[in-house]
Order: C-alpha cells, then sequence, then structure tokens
C-alpha cells in the first residue's frame, strides 16, 4: 500500500465520513487513494480553505466526532488558519491534514515551501510532520486521542510527498482505531467524591442557587443533567451565548443568556441576586461576564465553577469551589448525592419574580416584533424565523447583527435543535460554509444561516457550494450596505465620524441567483412570513436579502452599548 491508502485506511477506521478540503498539486496522490473508496468517505470539495476549516468546525460541533479538512501545501495552510483557530480555541476537535511538498525539497526555495509545523503550533492542540509512511497509522491515532481527550481542540498533520507515496506492508495488524477517540470529549472523568460532596453541601445551603452553562455543557451533551439539577433545586438556568440550547427557551427555569451580547436583562438580574453560583463549561471570560464585571464582587457570594480543564479552574474570579472533570458526569453524581440528602425544591417567590420580569421583558418585546419600519427591523426578523422552525433545526450566525438579536430573540423548543455561533474569534463568513458542515452532521435537520452583507462578502464564494450540494438551507442576509457593527461603534465613541465602514449593497439576491439559488429580496416586513414559507417549502438553498436597519439607527440589545448611551 502507498501511504495515501494507509492514510485513508486510518479515517476509515476512525468512521470518518465527510472530509472537506480543496485540491492542490501537492494533494493528487491522497485525492487519488480517495477515489478509491469513495463509497465510505465523502470528499467535499469548498471553494476555499477557510471555509473547509469552517465546514469541519460545525460539522464537529454537531455531530460531537471530530471534523476533517485537507488542503495543499503552503496557501492552503495559510488559508485554513481562521477555521482551525476557532475550533482550538472553542474546543473543539478539528483535525487538518495538510499534503506538502517532498520532504528532499526541504530549504531549496521549493515553491509552497512553508514551516506548517510553527505555523499552526499557537493555533493547534499539536502539529506533526510524519516523516515516514511507516509512522502513519500511531501518528493518526494520536492526533484523534489529541484532538477529542482533555480539552478537545485542534491538531495539524503533514504529509509530505514521500510519505503519502511510501510503501507500506499490505493489510498491517497495525491500521487500527481507538473507539474511545471516534467521539468526543473522549475519555471523560469523573470529580472527585470528596469536592462532591462539598459542592452538595454548598447546593444545600443555598438560597438563591443560579446556574450558568456556557459551551462545555454543550459539548459534554449535559442537558437532561442540567434540567435535572435545575428542576431538584429550583434552580434558574442561564447561559452564555455558547451554552444557549441546554434546555428549551420555555422551561420556566430556563431564563435566558447572560453576558454582553443579547443578553436578557432578568437574566442578568439573577445571576445578581445569586448567594451561589454554578458556573458549568463555562470559560468566564469578557463577553459571559461583561468584562468581568458579573458577577459584581460580594463578599458572601459563593462561586462554584465545574470544567474538564483545570487550567481554566478560577482563572478569572476568585471560585468558592473548583470542580475538575466532565460536566455530564460531574451532575449526574452530584444529582444522586442531592437527592440522597432531601427533597426536591419548590420554586421560591424569588423565581416568581424573575419569570414575572421575564413576561414583561417578552411583551415589550413585542412591539419591535409587530413594528413595518423599513429598513426592516432584525428583530422582526428573528420573531419571523422563530414562526417558521418547526422539528430539529440548527441555526448558525454570525458576528454583526445577526449576534444580538438571535442570541436575544431566537427560541429553540425542541431539543434536538442547535444554535452554533463562532465565538473564539467572531470571523465574520462563518455561517455560509459552517451550513455545509452542519448538512453533513444533521441531515435530519432544517438549516438557517444568519450572515451581515460584511460577512457574505467574505464567504459568497461557498453559495455555490451550497447549490452545487443542494443543501436545503434558509440564508437570512442582513442588508445594511456596511460593516455596521463597527460604524455603530464610531457612531457611539467617536461622534459619528464614519471612516471606512461603508460599501455599496449592489444586488446580492442576483448573486446568489448566479451561483444557483433561489432568492427573494425583501424590503417590506409584511413580506417575511411569505418569503419564509417558500423559503422552507424548498428542497434546496434559499437566499433571502433582507433590506435592515443598521446598528447606527436603533441601538442593538448589547449592555456596555446601551451603558454608555444611557439606555440601561
Ligand atoms: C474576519 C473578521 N474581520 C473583522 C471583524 C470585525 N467585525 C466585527 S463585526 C464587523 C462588521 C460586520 O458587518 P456585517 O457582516 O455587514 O454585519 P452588520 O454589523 O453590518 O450587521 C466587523 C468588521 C470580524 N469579526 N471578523
Ligand atoms: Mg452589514
Amino acid at each position: 500500500m502507498t501511504g495515501a491508502e494507509v492514510f485513508v485506511r486510518m479515517l476509515q477506521a476512525y468512521q470518518v465520513d465527510v472530509i472537506f478540503g480543496v485540491p492542490g498539486d501537492t494533494s493528487i496522490p491522497l485525492y487519488d487513494a480517495l477515489y478509491d473508496v469513495s463509497s465510505d468517505i465523502r470528499h467535499v470539495m469548498a471553494r476555499d480553505e477557510r471555509s473547509a476549516s469552517f465546514m469541519a468546525d460545525a460539522y464537529a460541533r454537531l455531530s460531537h466526532k471530530p471534523g476533517v479538512c485537507e488542503c495543499p501545501s503552503g496557501a492552503g495552510p495559510l488559508y485554513s488558519v481562521p477555521g482551525i483557530a476557532e475550533a482550538n480555541a472553542s474546543s473543539i476537535p478539528v483535525i487538518l491534514v495538510t499534503s506538502d511538498i517532498p520532504l528532499s525539497g526541504e530549504g531549496k526555495q521549493t515553491i509552497t515551501e512553508l514551516d506548517c509545523q510553527k505555523l499552526f503550533e499557537s493555533i493547534t492542540k499539536w502539529s506533526n510532520v510524519i516523516k515516514s509512511a511507516l509512522k502513519i497509522p500511531e501518528t493518526i491515532r494520536r492526533a484523534f486521542r489529541i484532538a477529542t481527550s482533555g480539552r478537545p481542540g485542534a491538531v495539524h498533520i503533514a504529509l509530505p510527498q514521500e510519505v503519502l507515496k511510501g510503501k507500506f506492508p499490505q493489510d498491517d495488524p497495525l491500521i487500527y482505531s481507538e473507539p474511545d477517540c471516534h467521539e468526543y470529549p473522549a475519555f471523560r472523568t469523573r470529580g472527585s467524591r470528596k469536592v462532591l460532596e462539598k459542592l452538595t453541601e454548598y447546593l444545600l445551603g443555598a438560597k438563591r442557587l443560579v446556574i450558568i452553562t456556557g459551551g462545555g455543557a454543550n459539548h459534554s451533551r449535559a442537558g437532561k443533567q442540567i434540567i435535572a439539577l435545575a428542576e431538584w433545586m429550583a434552580a434558574p438556568v442561564v447561559t452564555t451565548i455558547s451554552g444557549q440550547g441546554i434546555m428549551p427557551d420555555e422551561h420556566p427555569l430556563a431564563l435566558g443568556v447572560i453576558g454582553d451580547n443579547g443578553f436578557h436583562p432578568h437574566a442578568i438580574k439573577a445571576v445578581e441576586d445569586a448567594d451561589v453560583l454554578l458556573y458549568v463549561g463555562c470559560k468566564m471570560g469578557s463577553v459571559s461576564t461583561i468584562n468581568w464585571q458579573l458577577p459584581s464582587y460580594k463578599s458572601d457570594r459563593r462561586i462554584i465553577q465545574i470544567d474538564l480543564d483545570p487550567e481554566l479552574l478560577a482563572n478569572n474570579f476568585r471560585n468558592t469551589l473548583c470542580v475538575a472533570g466532565d460536566a455530564k458526569l460531574i451532575l449526574k453524581d452530584l444529582i444522586v448525592l442531592l437527592k440522597g440528602k432531601g427533597r426536591v425544591r419548590e420554586p421560591t417567590p424569588w423565581v416568581e419574580g424573575l419569570n414575572h420580569r421575564r413576561d414583561g421583558f417578552w411583551q415589550e418585546a413585542e412591539l419591535g416584533f409587530r413594528s413595518d419600519a423599513m429598513p426592516i427591523k432584525p428583530q422582526r426578523v428573528i420573531a419571523a424565523l422563530n414562526r417558521h422552525l418547526a422539528g430539529p433545526s440548527i441555526i448558525i450566525a454570525d458576528a454583526g447583527t445577526p449576534t444580538p438579536y438571535i442570541t436575544r430573540y431566537l427560541k429553540l423548543q425542541d431539543n434536538r435543535s442547535r444554535f452554533i455561533i463562532p465565538r473564539s474569534y467572531g470571523g465574520l463568513g462563518y455561517a455560509i460554509p459552517a451550513l455545509v458542515g452542519a448538512h453533513f452532521a444533521r441531515p435530519d435537520a432544517r438549516l438557517v444561516g444568519l450572515f451581515g452583507d460584511g460577512s457574505l462578502g467574505m464567504s459568497a464564494g461557498e453559495l455555490e457550494t451550497l447549490a452545487r450540494l443542494r443543501i436545503p438551507a434558509v440564508l437570512i442576509h442582513f442588508n445594511n450596505s456596511c460593516f455596521g457593527w463597527i460604524k455603530a461603534l464610531q457612531a457611539l465613541h467617536y461622534q459619528n465620524k464614519f471612516y471606512s465602514v461603508d460599501f455599496t449593497a449592489g444586488d446580492p439576491a442576483l448573486v446568489a441567483e448566479g451561483f444557483g439559488l433561489k432568492s427573494f429580496r425583501i424590503e417590506n416586513a409584511l413580506d417575511l412570513d411569505e418569503s419564509l414559507n417558500k423559503a422552507f417549502a424548498g428542497d434546496g438553498p434559499v437566499f433571502l436579502d433582507i433590506k435592515t436597519e443598521s446598528e447606527v439607527s436603533e441601538l442593538p440589545p448589547v449592555y456596555s452599548w446601551l451603558k454608555t448611551a444611557g439606555k440601561l
């Protein structure tokens, strides 16, 4: 066998069913090996390596399996950086394979020569150049093990030409996978018994317990345990943006989102009222804590943090208790301990008061939901989307207008639905390619992407991929002819001195049509429902070009912005 064949056999052993990539001169031997097994592994050709890496990221987030992407030497690895960095920082296992120039060409001005190992060292858990075909199986096993275990993340493997073309003994017993690492998180760890007993004691002593879930709770698939714990303790649950969807939004204990971007005021109040805060899989970074001001300091407030990465424990706040381990296993054990020590709690007047505020919030929101203003208000778009979501849905959003509005107003009801968004770097141009990855991870779900015109400019090429693969996705394009988010910051802090933030709208619907999508132009809010009806009825991608109000005209729900403007 050739090294390329061995590599493909290893992917088969790991039950990889899809690999995202862009072809190049150095990838020919690899493509030849993939050609021969095309029934097992689907190669999805992207139009840009950045997109391929975003596809693998979204696939991994939604399938709970590692995402695999590949690209050719030089420009390929350079273009794939955004998705690899995002996956790594967001604890998503993505394995990037770069086919490389011959080892014999190293240091000789070979075209596309690049020190990939060095390039990826700062944005992966591990970057390795395989030097011999004989080392492929053990290296691929290490790659999967590193990507899926501990705090999951990205891994890079380079396959130079000698390795791809090198010889390997037929039917070698070394070609096998470790089933533990087919999914993530691999090798889940329980919490220490002593620490869990202390945790039980703190929770039983709490008068106003609030559970805060981050992306880690979703990665751990701890939704059932979060609901069980919340219901047993009658404790409200609030989430970060990445923690959204952990429980149905209509649940009386699901209070909403905290932090700077798209926050719910009643969720923030719950955190401020709490005497015990239980963080689950949350990094407590700048956004969810509003620059570490939430929660404000109170000497008698207990902060407890559960995280699988001990390095994150008590990193940003002074914790009363740190619990290292997997969220799902820890909560399972915790619930058993709690049930052994008392009875289920009844909701207190405090929780009822928070729910009363929540009802008031949603009543007030109706004003925006019903507004016929032109350009269309973004909240009206999200309210219309909510009406059309039925059954399992995957919602993917980009930075800009979509983030605060979808975070605040999206209502996920189906426990098979998920909302994903790249929150480590918030790179524009994620949603369109991510829909491709989502399609392969969740063929059962309806797909919806939300993005601004700035994002479209960065990812329009993948409209062709969506059309070529006939992916039934509803694309919601917020057309405001500017990098609105940045323009709003200039308005807010620099007296409307707008500089390099406006661009021409052109005709994005025509661009989408040109790539083979069905498209609709929507300028009037009254047309939203009919267009969404048609879009959801389609069996291919549909592009909705919606003229929306920019962040300059009405400040979006961003805590620090509203505070600066004196609106909080
Ligand atoms: C790759 C990348 N470059 C720059 C930014 C900084 N940035 C954040 S929001 C934003 C403007 C987004 O414009 P658009 O997609 O049109 O959305 P809008 O805010 O107008 O709704 C920019 C440039 C970013 N997030 N990602
Ligand atoms: Mg814009």
